[in-house]
């Protein structure tokens, strides 16, 4: 049972008087949005469906409003152009500066980002049923943790209003942000002032809307059933509960430790019963939280247990890294390639038969990893994360193949979006000696995936020799909890992973060990079939694909140049898919973060590029799941491994000698 109070009667006529902040209440984007004219339509439906609306809000949103000036609040209004015309545009030369610096550091255009400030609307992106969704008002209560490195200011601070802004306090007991000894100057320190003025204006709402609150007649108790629907409203002078003791935490890691052991320090520091790890570039969507936090505390096939098995993700929306538009994502779910780097897949077919199975709880496979809620006990339980990866990358297939070969489940819920800035490059780890992703996913695979390693080598011949670490405590952890193995994941989880022909790949790993084939072979001494030679021009631009280096040093980057045709722009395919520099060298996405060009290993995998062959084709490497792209079409702009969406700045020309 919850204690709960109601708002006063003056309050209440208002609500029934329809008037314009109850029309912002019940819009069709998120609570506290001022709706655009055309909504009035969507608003008289949902006026007859406001007693689905959680009192709460209603209460909340109108004692905001009254003292909106008192707390400082502002509108969220969408906007009235598109952002980029709203906010994107260029005075002086102090505003090229903003934005050049920010995509250097960040990867996404900090100009926009930052006059967009800390409020904004987002557009409901869930499926219309969602709005009419009950969830219990008996929830467990949420520790939001956010690591962060380096992050943008006005991005990162964005990410915590959208939080407090979309979420009810009940359910959140604190949020945490852990700061991984960024080194941007004075950012910790912007960051620790913004939190404190967050905490003691959270604290001065609480006492205003409580001390409001007092004079109204009527202080109402709910009354669940077993299923938490509310049955009745009982009068009850109990005080408010609800309200008291959110905190917002700022803490600091001694030294950087990257993402993974960033958000180990954070869940120890937690107090909250479920955690959800969130980026440090998102924003929340309306009622985000609820739809995860019930799918937490329901039971497994309908057996009440004192913590579910479960990880629950959102649907993650996309914020556009150069317009900060956010759009709406489709439902996928998360897989894998034998590259070890996520995907998205789509749904198994049959999966969205009904209206009701979009909201339904979807399994997936896997986790992309940034956004999760879980029970913290649970989380615990299962063995957290593992301590030995650094920096970045690796962790979400551990924790995707540990809780289902443990007997847990991984579900996408589709009522619950979170927008992620999508960016086309991280700003980190960017030219460093370190392959980290590659190091932490061999540390999984030599844990997790049983003989199935033996696939991973194949397709990228140069995991065989990276330097793991000591992985004995994850071995004695998957033996303690009795997980099931690789090939019951594969076979119950992932069908639909092909595995291949498996004498064919023990032929590979053969010849691989087999000292006297394994010695170098220049290129053009093999019997060969490629194309004839040709430029990669990106689209509507007279901007060439050429080696940042030497045409024949191995490892050399790529950059764009005027398409003149020096030996350093010319392309040859062959029949294996490879794209051959001056027939020397192979474009190679083994960094997963920017190609290469590498000797030439004929095992497919990261030298496999696959393309229309039409004007402005995407040029996909399937092992990478990236596509080749560069963050803007400029002179010596670093080729990189991108998205593969409809930007101009993947689409690519093949132009013939
Ligand atoms: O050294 C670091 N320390 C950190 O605290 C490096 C990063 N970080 C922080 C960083 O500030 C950010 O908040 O960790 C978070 C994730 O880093 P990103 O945003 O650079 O990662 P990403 O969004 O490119 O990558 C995805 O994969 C990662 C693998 O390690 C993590 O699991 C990310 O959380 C994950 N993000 C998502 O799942 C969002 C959706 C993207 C997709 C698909
Ligand atoms: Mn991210």
């Amino acid at each position: 049972r919850f204690h709960y109070r109601l708002v006063n009667k003056e309050e209440k006529d208002r609500i029934k008087n329809n008037d314009k902040s109850i029309a912002a209440l019940e819009g069709k984007n998120l609570l506290y949005d001022s709706p655009k004219e055309n909504n009035a339509n969507y608003m008289d439906k949902k006026w007859k469906n406001h007693k689905e609306m959680s009192n709460y809000y209603k209460r909340k949103v109108m004692l905001r409003d009254k003292f909106s000036k008192q707390l400082g609040k502002k509108d969220l209004a969408l906007p009235d152009k598109s952002l980029e015309n709203q906010f994107g545009l260029i005075h002086n030369a102090e505003d090229v500066h903003i934005r050049e610096k920010g995509y250097n550091l960040h990867a996404f255009n900090t100009l926009i980002s930052q006059r967009i400030g800390n409020h904004r609307g987002l557009p409901d992106t869930r499926n219309k049923l969602c709005r009419l969704q009950k969830y219990p008002l008996k929830l467990p209560k949420a520790s939001v943790i956010i690591c962060f490195y380096n992050e943008h200011f006005e991005t990162l601070m964005r990410s915590v209003h959208s939080i407090l802004d979309r979420t009810e306090q009940r359910l959140l007991k604190e949020i945490i942000l852990v700061d991984d000894y960024s080194d941007i100057e004075g950012l910790h320190d912007d960051v620790k002032k913004a939190v404190n003025e967050l905490n003691s204006k959270v604290k001065k709402e609480e006492e205003m809307l409580e001390t409001n609150n007092i004079d109204g007649e009527s202080m109402i108790d709910y009354i669940n059933d077993d299923n938490n629907n509310v049955l009745d409203l009982k009068k009850t002078t109990d005080s408010n509960k609800i309200l008291k003791g959110l905190n917002i935490r700022l803490l600091k890691t001694s030294k950087r430790e990257g993402l993974i052991r960033a958000r180990l320090y954070g869940a120890d520091n937690s107090v909250g019963d479920v955690l959800v790890f969130l980026d440090s570039h998102i924003e929340v969507n309306v009622d985000w939280l609820p739809p995860l936090l019930t799918r937490l505390s329901e039971g497994v096939d309908g057996v009440k247990v004192r913590y579910s098995p479960r990880a629950v993700t959102p649907v993650i929306d996309v914020i556009n890294a150069d317009t900060f538009e956010y759009t709406s994502s489709p439902l996928v779910r998360g897989g894998f390639n034998w590259g070890l780097h996520f995907k998205w897949d789509n749904l198994p077919k049959g999966t969205l038969k009904n209206e009701e199975d979009f909201l339904k709880p979807i399994r997936s496979p896997t986790m992309a990893g940034g956004l999760f809620a879980i029970y913290r006990e649970y989380f615990n339980n299962i063995g957290k994360y593992d301590p030995g990866m650094n920096i970045w990358g690796g962790e979400n297939l551990e924790i995707s193949f540990r809780i289902w070969m443990c007997g847990g489940i991984l579900e996408l819920i589709p009522c619950s979006r979170v927008g992620h800035v999508f960016r086309k490059r991280r700003p980190y780890g960017f030219g460093e000696k370190e392959d980290y992703m590659l190091q932490n996913s061999m540390r999984m695979a030599r844990v997790w995936m049983d003989d199935y390693v033996n696939k991973v080598i194949e397709n990228n011949p140069s995991a065989a020799h990276v330097s793991i670490g000591d992985i004995s405590d994850r071995i004695a952890l998957r033996k303690s909890l009795s997980c099931k193995s690789f090939k019951w994941y594969l076979d119950n989880v992932y069908p639909e992973l092909e595995t291949g022909d498996n004498t064919a790949a023990k032929k590979k790993i053969a010849a691989l060990n087999d000292p006297e084939k394994n010695k170098f072979q220049p290129w053009h001494s093999r019997k060969r079939n490629y194309t004839d030679s040709f430029q990669i021009r990106l689209k509507n631009t007279s901007l060439c694909i050429q080696s940042a280096k030497d045409i024949k040093k191995k490892g050399s980057g790529l950059v764009l140049a005027n398409c003149i045709r020096t030996l350093n722009q010319i392309w040859f395919e062959t029949d294996r898919n490879e794209l051959v520099l001056g027939r020397y060298l192979c474009l190679d996405a083994v960094s997963n973060v920017s190609p290469i060009i590498g000797k030439c290993h004929e095992l497919g995998g990261t030298q496999e590029w696959k393309h229309k062959g039409t004007a402005g084709s995407p040029i996909y490497n399937t092992a990478a799941g990236m596509c080749l792209g560069v963050e803007r079409a400029l002179r010596s702009e670093p080729l990189l491994l991108v998205i593969c969406d409809s930007q101009p700045t993947n689409q690519w020309d093949f132009v013939r000698s």
